[in-house]
């Protein structure tokens, strides 16, 4: 896709990197991602491992990365076939790509069988992502029974299985000088998009025209692939009207109405990095009075949650920040009855908030949308409390929430979601409201690269004006 022009140089340090983790004796198997049949004889469009992706830069499938603890690295790729190519397309080829992904050697994957058990031999652990690729468990077996067959020739075989993603999930969780560029892009490609989107709701209904989700969903993606990102990251939320409040709708059928809010969660892939923005903006272009007070709360709870992301909070405080101002705002706008429901710390204490919001207010943000990395602290991980949830009454055991340090991305995405029911203020039935921002941590605060698009209701209002 871009293999041709890349640089190879973040890619051959994450090589080293890892081979560093897994130690002089150790070796590692890493296999792209398969193609994927949609029907008869249709593939799914090809989407890379995003392991792979990060350790080669390479985006073809039928391809594996076997990496040494010394740093030696062999790749195993489709070999050239001009025959295939005029169907499927080019094919760098074992004998180009050396000098094209600064692998130090490459055979054509035919030979992976042949060749796989020569690199395993004399190691004392073979490495690769426990649970990830279907069929690679017993593959890795018959390796190891290949090199068992040759030790009364003198070959070690290796003892141990480790998984892989533990060192590779705590590399990819802190994004590197060239992750957090392509990141930026992503990002603001993915904002251009959201814009276009409102632009084209209140120009539409200005013009007395039918406006469905779709329509805006069309604006999302053309914005997303005339800028050159591969595809959307993720199946893009389009959402008019109390379709918001179903958490995971999709773009659909449903019409765009003059006075009602429309929810986009919708972001662009760029060279193999995700964006996630979500907006809520009225579809007209200017909100109502109910739906403004919510909107005012839900940006509110998200500056909150801005103020508390920063290097040495912990993942969980820009969540608790939301909740403590959502809650309040509950209260104040009579979405709870302070006179059921007790005081503020009541509120948090017992999560009565939750029949509102429901989510949690951020994850990880990389190659994957919900990127890998673990959300509690490792140095923390013995440090257990138990505390039973209000709500299910199960008994949830807690560790220490992950310590946020430069150059990891999160998502902050708080959000209200007013279902019609008894007690509710009938002014609020149907508002879904979500405000999502993509941010880096940096030392004394954080860099929200998603701003290319107004979260203020006033801003909003301004560009969606003709
Ligand atoms: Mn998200």
């Amino acid at each position: 896709m871009h293999s041709h022009q890349m640089t190879t140089k973040p890619y051959a340090a994450r090589r080293a990197a890892l081979a560093r983790q897994i130690g002089p004796d150790g070796v590692a198997i890493i296999p792209t991602a398969p193609e994927r049949q949609r029907n008869r004889d249709s593939d799914f469009l090809y989407r890379h491992d995003s392991y792979f992706y990060y350790l080669t830069g390479f985006t073809e499938p039928n391809a594996w990365l076997i990496l040494t603890g010394q740093g030696q690295s062999t790749l195993f790729c489709a070999p050239k076939d001009l025959e295939r190519e005029i169907w499927d397309g080019y094919r760098l080829g074992p004998e180009a790509a050396p000098a094209s992904l600064g692998v130090d050697e490459a055979f054509a994957v035919g030979e992976l069988d042949l060749r796989l058990p020569r690199l395993l031999e004399n190691k004392s652990a073979v490495w690769y992502p426990f649970a990830t690729h279907k069929g690679l468990e017993t593959r890795v077996d018959g390796w190891l029974s290949a090199v068992r067959s040759r030790v009364r020739f003198g070959a070690l075989c290796p003892e141990q299985q480790r998984d892989l993603c533990g060192p590779l999930d705590e590399m990819r969780l802190v994004k590197d000088a060239h992750e957090q560029d392509v990141m930026r892009r992503a990002a603001q490609i993915s904002a251009e998009a959201h814009v276009r989107a409102m632009q084209l709701s209140a120009r539409m209904l200005r013009e007395g025209k039918d406006v469905r989700e779709y329509h805006l969903d069309a604006e999302l993606l053309h914005e997303f692939r005339r800028q050159g990102s591969q595809y959307p990251a993720y199946g893009s939320i389009v959402a008019a009207g109390a379709n918001a409040c179903v958490l995971h709708y999709r773009a659909d059928t449903a019409p765009v109405r003059d006075g009602e809010l429309v929810l986009i969660d919708a972001g662009c892939e760029l060279d193999g990095y995700a964006s996630d923005i979500t907006r809520t903006f009225p579809a007209n272009g200017r909100f109502s009075g109910p739906q403004r007070a919510l909107y005012d709360l839900v940006l509110a709870s998200q500056d909150a949650a801005v103020a508390a992301t920063r290097a040495g909070q912990r993942f969980n405080d820009p969540h608790d920040a939301t909740v403590r101002v959502l809650a309040q705002g509950m209260l104040d706008l009579g979405l709870l009855d302070a006179n059921q429901v007790g005081s503020l710390e009541d509120v948090i204490e017992k999560r009565a908030y939750f029949p509102f919001y429901m989510h949690r207010t951020g994850h990880w943000l990389g190659m994957d949308v919900h990127d890998c990395g673990s959300y509690v602290e490792p140095s923390q991980l013995g440090e257990t409390s138990e505390r039973k949830d209000p709500l299910s009454n199960e008994l949830i055991t807690n560790r220490p929430s992950r310590i946020l340090r430069p150059g990891m991305v999160l998502t902050i995405e708080p959000g209200i979601y007013v279902r019609a029911g008894e007690g509710v203020p009938e002014q609020f039935h149907g508002i879904g409201i979500r405000i999502e921002d993509d941010a880096i941590v940096t030392e004394s605060g954080c860099e929200l690269i998603t701003r290319g698009v107004p979260v203020d209701g006033d801003e909003i209002e301004a560009l969606m004006r003709g």
